[in-house]
């Protein structure tokens, strides 16, 4: 991975927080609360699935109080991945030079952001990571950390990523590196979608840096994690990582020692 030595990286511009919604009414209010308080001069889109729960209504009341808070109405349940993509076509619109992913459930503490962003003045991504010294999960079942660290360390190996927490969805990318993404090719969708963000971000060369995060599982509402999500991730990441050791070996064997074609 490239370790970023000896480039200068430019200034950040303003940062916008995307927060996912659906059904978080009863974390709505809190997280945004809590994002304006950490940092005052981000601005905040919340990117909600027109949650049964009214939750879209609530960011209304407090967009209109608040002009750093914005909200992207969507028209249904479509997954984190295109409710993220649709977040970043937003920002980017919009000029923010910071693009930032956080859950609104309060398992990304918003209080850590400011050490996300720190980060990022050194660096093209910077990933809020459980898995690294100082990272840690708080209230979390065995079975939730098992299969967490599981996927994690799967992925890595399987796709040749140095990266400890590739699941984690609590992250800083400048601008210039999502445009270097080729977001348009994007079609995973759960935890698979960070997976694929991560991948994309090493292979296309970008310091990646991972800051420890304590991560504190839900107190309020339900967790949209179903099995589906898992299947998905887990066939995902098994064909890229096929297709990318077959590509290497159909690719050697097709190439002369002296190079030429
Ligand atoms: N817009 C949108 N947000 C979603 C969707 N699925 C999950 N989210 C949000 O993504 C974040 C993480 O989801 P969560 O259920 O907490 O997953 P977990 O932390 O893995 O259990 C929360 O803010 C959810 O409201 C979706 O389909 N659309
Ligand atoms: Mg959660």
């Amino acid at each position: 991975m490239n370790d970023g030595g000896g480039r200068t990286f430019g200034p950040l511009g303003t940062a916008l927080v995307i927060i996912p919604t659906y059904n978080e009414a009863e974390n709505i209010e809190s997280i945004v609360g809590r994002v304006r308080a950490a940092v005052p001069e981000a601005h905040i889109l919340v990117a909600d699935d027109n949650s049964p729960d009214g939750t879209g209504k609530l960011a209304d009341a407090l967009a209109a109080d608040d002009e750093h808070v914005h909200v992207l109405h969507r028209t249904g349940k479509e997954g984190l991945g295109a409710a993220y993509l649709a977040g970043f076509a937003w920002g980017m619109e919009h000029g923010y030079g910071v693009l930032v992913e956080m859950d609104a459930d309060g398992s990304h503490q918003p209080e850590e952001l400011p050490r996300l962003l720190t980060a990022l003045k050194g660096a093209d991504l910077v990933l809020g990571s459980r898995w690294v010294p100082g990272g840690r999960v708080v209230n979390w079942p065995k079975s939730r950390e098992f299969l967490s660290r599981g996927g994690s360390t799967y992925s890595r190996l399987l796709l040749d990523v140095p990266i400890r927490d590739v699941t984690g969805g609590f992250r800083a990318f400048r601008r210039e590196t999502l445009e270097g993404l080729g977001l348009d090719e994007v079609a995973s969708q759960g935890y698979c979608f960070q997976v694929d963000l991560a991948r994309r971000a090493v292979k296309a060369g970008y310091h990646v840096v991972e800051v420890p995060i304590t991560f504190v599982e839900r107190e309020l509402g339900d967790s949209k994690m179903s099995k589906d999500i898992v299947v998905e991730a887990l066939w995902r990441v098994t064909t890229w990582g096929v297709g990318e050791r077959v590509g290497k070996v159909v690719g050697r064997r097709g190439s002369r020692p002296d190079g030429r074609p």
